[in-house]
């Protein structure tokens, strides 16, 4: 055995010396690692006698702790330095502008999102957002559409399983929301008319095809007043496409359709010119649908608390996504979810064009896109 207190005086002096971590760990090593003297020394026990073994190992215990102590504290002397180096000598300017500026995409579903939240922001509507999973309740029969209403097929609705221990009560059992209509049946329960709301968000359907994905977006939108009309639905509608299409004129058309949570129902169709490479909204003498509307059914306004001897409102629903398809010349739906880099590259926007009505919605005059 060497002296154990000239090896600790030496070790101790090495520990408080390193001038940086690698050689602070350096040290540890020599000393406490498979081969490190401190090692070599507690290996060396077994061939001593009993007593001796004893003595000898606590004392090696004891320099153990004191070797880890010496090395915590150095190290948290020399990390404090390290620190306070770099502090010193990295500054960051946050008022640089963010570098390289084209990297980093907003996607073309977000964009629009952007672009018709500002629209209906600008003509006072508040946002209503909420859960992607949703009770039968909401999602259905509170929407005029009863189990077993043909809707619910029509929907391909993704149901969750409920619990086989719990009595089933089909209003409270879960989807995932074919639309986001359940926000404004949620809005009708807890607030007073007038309501002006859009409800954007994701919803989903098992649908997959060229137009079709399984989750996809939606704006609803709900006015309710005591004198609102259909005239107003009209020219509530005619702005927002001008807006989004950023037009001054375009010609419209309402068709007649059905929902089970309108009535009467329509479908908005915009003038355009459609060509195999190209689609010129406002000129030509096709019909393109952009979205379905309606006067909210009286039973809707019952299910949602209110009075339709008193009230009565209108109501639309528009897919974002098909928009978006619109509006960029995006051609296939699929693409939007496949997170390809290069498909974002190309039909992606700037992060710094953020959409406006008195900035501009797109931004798309000379703006990388
Ligand atoms: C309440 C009352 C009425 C929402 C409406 C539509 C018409 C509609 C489709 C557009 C394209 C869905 O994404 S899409 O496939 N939606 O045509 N939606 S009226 O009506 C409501 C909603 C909530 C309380």
């Amino acid at each position: 055995m060497e002296d154990l207190e000239s090896l600790k005086t030496q070790i101790i002096n090495n520990i408080n010396s390193a001038l940086d971590i690698k050689a602070l760990e350096e040290i540890r090593v020599s000393v406490m690692g498979k081969k490190g003297i401190l090692t070599e020394q507690m290996k060396g026990l077994g061939v001593l006698p009993l007593e001796q073994k004893i003595e000898t190992g606590k004392k090696l215990n004891v320099l153990k702790a004191e070797f880890e102590q010496a090395l915590n504290a150095r190290k948290e002397v020399l990390e404090t330095a390290e620190l306070n180096k770099k502090l010193a000598t990295e500054t960051i300017d946050v008022t640089l502008p963010v570098r390289p500026e084209t990297q980093g995409r907003i996607h073309p579903v977000s964009k629009i999102y952007e672009e018709v939240v500002a629209i209906f922001g600008q003509m006072g509507f508040e946002v209503a957002e909420g859960p992607d999973i949703e009770d039968q309740f909401h999602n259905f029969n509170a929407l005029n559409m009863p189990p077993n209403h043909p809707a619910r097929q029509m929907q391909d609705t993704f149901y969750l399983p409920h619990s086989a221990n719990e009595d089933f009560d089909m209003d409270k059992s879960y989807v995932i929301r074919t639309h986001t209509s359940g926000m404004q049946i949620r809005t009708m329960e807890t607030k007073k008319p007038p309501i002006r709301i859009i409800a954007p968000g994701r919803t989903y359907r098992s649908d997959y095809d060229a137009t079709h994905t399984p989750m996809f977006h939606q704006v609803e939108g709900l006015v309710i007043d005591k004198t609102t009309t259909m005239a107003h639905l009209k020219g509530c509608l005619y702005d927002f496409v001008k807006a989004f299409f950023e037009l001054d004129e375009i010609p419209v058309r309402y068709r007649p359709s059905y929902f089970p949570f309108t009535e009467p129902s329509a479908e908005l169709d915009i003038g355009c010119l459609k060509t195999k490479t190209e689609l010129k909204v406002g000129a030509g003498n096709d019909w393109l649908e952009i979205l379905g509307c309606g006067m909210v059914h009286p039973n809707v306004l019952k299910a949602g608390g209110i009075d339709p001897d008193e009230y009565q409102g209108f109501a639309f629903g528009v897919g974002l996504d098909r928009l978006a398809m619109l509006k960029y010349g995006i051609p296939d739906l699929r693409t939007f979810f496949e997170s390809d880099v290069r498909w974002l590259k190309n039909y992606g926007f700037s992060p710094l064009d953020f959409s406006s009505m008195t900035g501009g919605l797109s931004n798309n005059g000379g703006q990388t896109r």
